[in-house]
């Protein structure tokens, strides 16, 4: 992506009034642009709005940044939501969550959409999920599927505590769990014993589609 194409994008994501990112993606789609190609670029700018946050020495970004690119970014997949293909095959159910302590929505959002549009049935159980709600909820809509998120280093430990309460209950093996997120890795999801680790939209999707398939 151009140096141009970036300020843009960074523009429209730090945009205050949050009209500029409804055009934009309007505008892109007229182009003729994938929405999930939209989306991936406009994560790109958040990704660059997160690291000049990250260090406090050379910070440039600050959290009132984080907060108006997030509901920026939020405003840009009402926009886009309509726009995804939707299979009309029946999939199946996924349950969805951020874990406890977290609240970034915005990838969980991004993977429910896509799930959706390939025919799943999604519950969205929010941000902020304890595992107690991660159990009801499996109890009540049987799904084949579990997806967790987190962002967090702080909380991504506690998706181990899930599972845990799910062995507990005797609802492990009852559902596939797929976990992701910028604090989740390969090893982790191994060590905690999910039976699956998306690293991003596309690649959780398609372990899921695994899942129905196998
Ligand atoms: C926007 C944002 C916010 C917004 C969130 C708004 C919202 N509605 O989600 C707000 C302002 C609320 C916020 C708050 C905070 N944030 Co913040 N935030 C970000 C930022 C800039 C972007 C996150 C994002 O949405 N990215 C785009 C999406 C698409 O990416 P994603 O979620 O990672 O999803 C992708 C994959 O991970 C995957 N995926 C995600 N989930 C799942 C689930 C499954 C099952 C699968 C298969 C795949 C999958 O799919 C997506 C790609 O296809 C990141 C920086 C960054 N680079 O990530 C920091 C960042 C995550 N935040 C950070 C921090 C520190 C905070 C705060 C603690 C700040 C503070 N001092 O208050 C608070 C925490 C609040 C809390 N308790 O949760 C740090 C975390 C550092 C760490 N080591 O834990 C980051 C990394 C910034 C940084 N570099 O320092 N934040």
């Amino acid at each position: 992506m151009s140096k141009r194409d970036s300020d843009a994008i960074l523009e429209v994501l730090l945009d205050f009034g949050g009209r500029k990112i409804r055009e934009y993606c309007l505008k892109r789609l007229d182009e003729g642009t994938e929405p999930y190609r939209i989306f991936e670029d406009l994560s790109m700018g958040l990704e660059e709005i997160g690291k000049g946050y990250e260090s406090e020495s050379s910070r440039i970004y600050f959290t009132s940044d984080l907060i108006v690119a997030g509901r920026n970014m939020k405003r840009a997949i009402e926009v886009l939501k309509p726009h995804f293909k939707r299979s009309l095959r029946a999939r199946g159910r996924v349950v969805v969550g951020t874990v406890k302590g977290d609240v970034h929505d915005i990838g969980k959002s991004i993977f429910s959409i896509m799930l959706e549009s390939n025919g799943f049935e999604v519950i969205d159980l929010g941000v902020d999920v304890a595992k107690e709600d991660f159990v009801a909820k499996i109890k009540e809509f049987k799904p084949e599927i579990l997806g967790m998120s987190s962002l967090l280093t702080s909380t991504v430990s506690y998706m181990g505590d899930v599972v845990e309460e799910l062995k507990r209950m005797n609802l492990r093996d009852k559902v596939k769990i797929i976990i992701g997120g910028r604090a989740v890795t390969e090893d982790f999801a191994k060590r905690i014993g999910v039976d699956a680790y998306g690293k991003d939209c596309i690649d959780g999707l398609r372990k899921c589609l695994s899942f129905i398939d196998a």
